[in-house]
């Protein structure tokens, strides 16, 4: 569900243009999800990602899976979309001569694995390989451009898909910069990363996009009450910045702790 949240309204609002489809590694028609929760397959250890281990498919949003290894715990969860090259059918390990490894993390002694294994895959729901689809190709070339809006993975919460802004761009680098949460969770990463997408992708999937933040400007007074009255003194907008310097907050509180601990939650 996607809230209240319209691009179309937030584009003329903002007066800022999409980044076009042709700038991300995503395939114009997001791939079909035919995955059942429980199947299984093949995955990267995302923690250690020469083992090849298997993995369970715990839940399902958009084009993604969300994924647990088998002997992790449910911890260390994560995404991955349908077309990832990181994820294949159970038996591709071993047809190229590779072997299945334990999650890093395993639960259970080393020793145990080869009976682990063997108990997991019996009478397993293997995910069929026509349901896997071909990782689309990188654009040739970074087309990225400051200010273009876009859709992405908001990595220290990978479940999240939320409005963003293209806020630098460096060779094959752009920064990501997330709408309303003053460089929170911005992350740098190349062009052609798997956790962007064009502007409409989760009203495409079916995922959630989350709606922008509103901690465009911070109240930066040790009260958060005190902090709503001051920043609206501040002018309307809450534009101006806060109050440059000085002490904030109680002694033995460290600065910038409040106003980080606003930012996240
Ligand atoms: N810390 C918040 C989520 C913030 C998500 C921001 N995404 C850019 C929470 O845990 O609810």
């Amino acid at each position: 569900h996607q809230g209240h949240f319209s691009w179309e309204k937030y584009l003329k609002e903002t007066g800022s243009q999409p980044a076009p489809p042709h700038c991300f590694r995503q395939s114009c028609s997001p791939p079909s999800n035919d995955y059942k929760i429980g199947m299984k397959l093949e995955a990267q250890d995302p923690r250690n990602t020469t083992s090849t281990c298997i993995a369970s498919v715990v839940g399902l949003t958009g084009a993604r899976l969300r994924l647990r290894l088998d002997g992790s715990d449910n911890k260390n969860d994560f995404w991955r979309l349908v077309d990832s090259s990181e994820i294949q059918p159970i038996g591709t390990c071993e047809k190229n001569g590779g072997m299945l490894q334990p999650p890093l993390g395993f639960r259970l002694n080393a020793s145990s694995w080869p009976m682990f294994l063997l108990k997991t895959l019996n009478g397993a729901e293997m995910a069929p390989a026509k349901i896997f689809h071909k990782e689309p190709p990188s654009p040739p070339q970074n087309h990225f451009e400051i200010g273009m809006k876009l859709e992405a993975v908001d990595r220290k919460n990978p479940h999240f898909i939320c409005p963003a802004t293209i806020g630098e761009v460096r060779g094959s680098e752009i920064l990501v910069t997330f709408d309303g949460w003053r460089g929170a969770f911005d992350y740098w990463c190349r062009y052609d990363s798997r956790d962007i997408f064009p502007v409409g992708w989760c009203s495409l999937t079916g995922d959630n996009l989350q709606p922008p933040g509103t901690k465009v400007a911070i109240p930066k007074s040790p009260l958060p009450a005190a902090g709503i009255a001051t920043s609206m003194m501040r002018g309307p907008k809450n534009l101006l910045p806060a109050v440059p310097g000085g002490k904030r907050g109680k002694p033995g509180r460290k600065k910038g702790q409040l106003s980080k601990a606003l930012i996240h939650q």
